[in-house]
């Protein structure tokens, strides 16, 4: 087959189901799932040898989500996602060189997503040299020869860029930042770019520290848990087991949300024996059908509602104390409530009056609250905005840096926080990159660097050249999938450091490279014996993770030895790193990062705790580093909801079946979707109106600032989802969302304010 290789997955042909969604989450069916990818991808045996170390002590952190573990662990501290996570990596199968001379990149590039990651792991390092359009074997050396030819050859290091997905140990960040920092760029972007970017750049205006401020015993304290834009039952399961056991004691949950997820109503715990059977545990005690994109309305209602109540029994609702000694800007914010009408509130936000009055109840009878959230409120152009006004609904109670309380963004993979915290971030501040320099003798590039979205458009106008990737899928994970289609194509080259096949291989510069390295499950063996690395989580908690797997194959290198690798290569003896001695035992890089990184001296000391150490935080003992020297309440307008008639807004958000750009199977069964993907999920009523009916196919064109997009043959499917809304699956939709449409300050994209119309699928154009 010939042609260029294709950016989109292809269009479904027959087999998508629908059914009635369940009405509880995980239980028996979660444990058969988990069973069925485990022994299914690794064999009986290996399956128990591997689950049995995951989130254990001494075992692995799992590559799934961020999630951290509990001090008391249960024997199988796992949940299906995470199980399903650790098979597409612990697989049996292998993607060997004679693969590659058999199919070229179009061929393969016609596959789905689905059909890539079943053909298991990546075994040589490959090459795609200059006009051929199949990979071939090359050895390490010339891999890293070429591609430091390449980076040499650059008129300035700021036209390469280093790109890096949240699954990469803090070792291996560390020495990727050090590399490309001595390289000299700090084009370091990074898959939080497009995730919680928007809650860091939130939280450090108005709390002092981008991170959240609970632990995991928090949650036992809670007397309200306020759930935003966040679908743990599938992205975090593990997080239910805690939901779960606070709704048991009395906690109450709010879910904000405009789908009502079904583990948000009912759980049933799969390590339960007892609960197996029974209905379930009720987990939101209130559910608020949010439109997309109405969080900073929905949550001026609550806080309008709270003023009253405060100004109807003066000190039950307020904490005088905390406000007065703790924030600043209380009394314009209270002001812009006071003069912000409900008839605006409930308008722009799609919620009625009496559904923000109950939330403001539960809020004013609890003492405690934390407020979580995750992609719902991180991917809009007002994302920050979203975020700083769930941090002022938590301020007007007190409720930062007290047991029981605080903010909880959600992180999504494993060590995305980590990574951050060793300087993978294109503006580290001068504070870190001055240490950095004193260590290892050099002096750091100053300037800022690109971020995902600013990486893409350099590529695209032809300022960076070369585009290296620590792992991810920076094609399909990143937004307007055509433009960083050309971007990539526009690249002299583009090297991947990779565990499985994915788009981004098939989509290449003129030149490519896949650098296959360990997984985390592997065990990583160097000079000085077999070495463990270490992962932050979401709470801020460090700890080891070593894997107890034999390598897939013999070939693959560890990331740590890869980056040195490419930096002996490209530095030479401009070096003044001996990056030999820091992988022979990764102790030595451990050592480094205690000199270097803020509240991690005594790093290898301090691992040796069980469950690891906790990273400080200040805003957590209510010390706030911001501008004013304390909390800052800060006033947000109500972004309207405006759709020209026709219009809908969409969000693209994950099926129970996928890790991102992983995907591990084609049903979403919490949804009732089986068998397909490409769905488009519509209200009834948006439905009739528009006279589509279900099960029709639809185009979908995204419309912004005059532009148009269009995606091809989305099953409609009636759901259960506010008017004007609608909701389809992240990869495939991410052709809809346009390059320039980011938040604003943090430049996430957003990828869940995709103003939409829709039109028939033309049946001659049937896949
Ligand atoms: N199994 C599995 N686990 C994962 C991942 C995975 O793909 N699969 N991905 C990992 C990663 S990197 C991340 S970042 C996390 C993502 O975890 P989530 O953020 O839970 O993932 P999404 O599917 O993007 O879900 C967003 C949720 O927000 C809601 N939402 C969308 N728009 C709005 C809005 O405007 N307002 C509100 N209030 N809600 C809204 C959606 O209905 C949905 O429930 O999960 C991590 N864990
Ligand atoms: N439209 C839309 N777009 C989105 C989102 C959305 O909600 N909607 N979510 C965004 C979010 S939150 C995120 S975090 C990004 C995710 O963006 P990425 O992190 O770039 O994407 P992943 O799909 O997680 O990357 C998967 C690939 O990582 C590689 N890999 C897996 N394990 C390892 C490992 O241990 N080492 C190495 N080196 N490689 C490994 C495999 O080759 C696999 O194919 O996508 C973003 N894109
Ligand atoms: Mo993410």
């Amino acid at each position: 087959m010939n042609g260029s290789p294709s950016a989109e997955p292809p269009l479904e042909g027959e087999g998508l189901r629908i059914k009635q969604p369940p009405k509880v989450a995980a239980g028996i069916p979660a444990v058969l799932h988990a069973m069925q990818h485990a022994v299914g991808k690794m064999g009986p045996l290996r399956a128990a040898h591997t689950l049995i170390a995951l989130n254990q002590t001494g075992g692995f952190d799992c590559p799934g989500c961020a999630w951290p573990d509990p001090e008391h662990r249960a024997t199988a501290e796992f949940c299906e996602n995470g199980a399903k996570a650790v098979a597409e990596e612990a697989t049996n199968k292998r993607i060997l060189p004679e693969f590659f001379a058999q199919h070229s990149l179009a061929e393969l590039s016609r596959e789905s997503d689905h059909w890539l990651g079943q053909l298991g792991r990546l075994t040589h390092p490959m090459v795609l040299l200059e006009g051929s359009d199949h990979y071939e074997p090359i050895s390490w050396d010339g891999a890293f020869s070429l591609l430091a030819d390449e980076l040499n050859r650059l008129a300035s290091p700021d036209e390469a860029i280093f790109y890096t997905s949240g699954r990469t140990s803090n070792e291996a960040a560390f020495l990727y930042q050090l590399f490309v920092r001595q390289f000299g760029t700090n084009n370091l972007p990074d898959c939080s770019n497009m995730c919680h970017e928007s809650s860091g750049a939130a939280l450090g205006e108005v709390l002092g520290v981008g991170k959240g401020t609970v632990s995991l015993e928090d949650f036992d304290h809670a007397d309200a848990i306020f759930i935003l834009g966040q679908n743990p039952g599938t992205n975090h399961p593990r997080m239910l087991s805690t939901l779960e056991a606070a709704a048991r004691r009395g906690a109450r949950i709010v879910s904000i949300n405009p789908l009502e997820e079904v583990a948000l109503v009912r759980f049933r715990h799969p390590q339960h024996p007892l609960d197996l059977l029974g209905s379930g545990t009720p987990i939101a005690t209130l559910h608020l059908p949010v439109r997309i994109n109405g969080d900073v309305a929905a949550m001026q209602g609550i806080m309008k509602a709270m003023l009253d109540e405060e100004e109807r029994r003066p000190g039950h609702v307020f904490d005088h104390e905390f406000l007065r000694e703790h924030t600043s800007g209380l009394d314009e914010f209270l002001a812009h409530l006071r003069a912000t009408s409900w008839p605006a509130i409930t308008a722009a936000s799609g919620l009625t009056q009496e559904e923000m009055e109950r939330a403001a109840s539960i809020a004013v009878a609890s003492r405690r609250i934390i407020a979580c959230w995750a992609m719902g409120l991180t991917q809009h152009e007002n994302a920050v905005a979203n975020i700083q006004q769930v941090t002022n609904f938590l301020l007007l109670g007190g409720h930062i840096g007290r047991p029981g309380a605080g903010v909880c963004p959600v992180r999504g993979h494993s060590n995305v926080q980590g990574d951050c915290t060793m300087g993978i971030f294109e503006k580290m501040p001068d504070s870190f990159l001055d240490k950095l320099g004193e260590e290892f003798h050099f002096s750091p590039p100053r300037q800022h660097g690109y971020d995902t979205v600013n990486a893409i458009r350099a590529m695209h106008e032809g300022r960076a050249e070369v585009f290296l990737g620590m792992g991810g899928n920076f094609l399909s994970a990143t937004p307007d999938t055509q433009y960083t289609a050309e971007a990539l194509r526009r690249c002299r080259l583009t090297a991947h450091v990779s565990t499985k096949l994915n788009r981004s291989h098939l989509i290449t510069g003129r030149q490519a490279l896949i650098l296959p390295c360990l997984g985390r499950t592997e065990i990583d063996r160097q000079a000085g014996g077999p070495q463990f690395v270490t992962v932050e989580d979401s709470m801020s908690m460090v700890h080891a993770s070593q894997g107890n797997l034999a390598p897939a194959s013999e070939h693959l290198r560890s990331e740590c030895a890869i980056v040195a690798g490419v930096a002996r290569a490209t530095l030479g003896t401009r070096s003044t790193v001996d990056w030999e001695a820091l992988i022979a035992g990764y102790g030595r890089i451990r050592d480094a990062i205690s000199r270097v990184v803020d509240g991690c001296e005594n790093y290898n000391t301090r691992l040796g705790a069980p469950g690891g150490f906790r990273l400080p935080n200040a805003a957590r003992e209510r010390r706030f580093l911001t501008s004013t020297g304390k909390a800052r309440f800060t006033v947000h307008p109500m972004p309207p909801f405006a759709l020209a008639p026709g219009q809908l807004l969409m969000m693209t958000i994950r099926s129970h079946d996928q890790f991102n750009t992983t995907i591990y199977g084609l049903d979403d069964r919490y949804r009732g979707i089986h068998n397909g993907r490409r769905v488009i999920f519509l209200n009834t009523e948006d439905l009739q109106q528009l006279g589509i009916e279900a099960g029709q196919l639809v185009d979908i064109t995204s419309h912004f600032r005059g532009e148009q997009r269009t995606a091809r043959q989305f099953t409609a499917v009636p759901y259960k989802i506010p008017r004007r809304c609608a909701a389809t699956y992240f990869p495939e939709a991410n052709v809809l969302v346009p390059i320039s449409a980011v938040a604003e300050k943090s430049n996430t994209p957003a990828s869940k304010s995709v103003v939409i119309s829709l039109a028939l699928s033309k049946p001659s154009a049937t896949a």
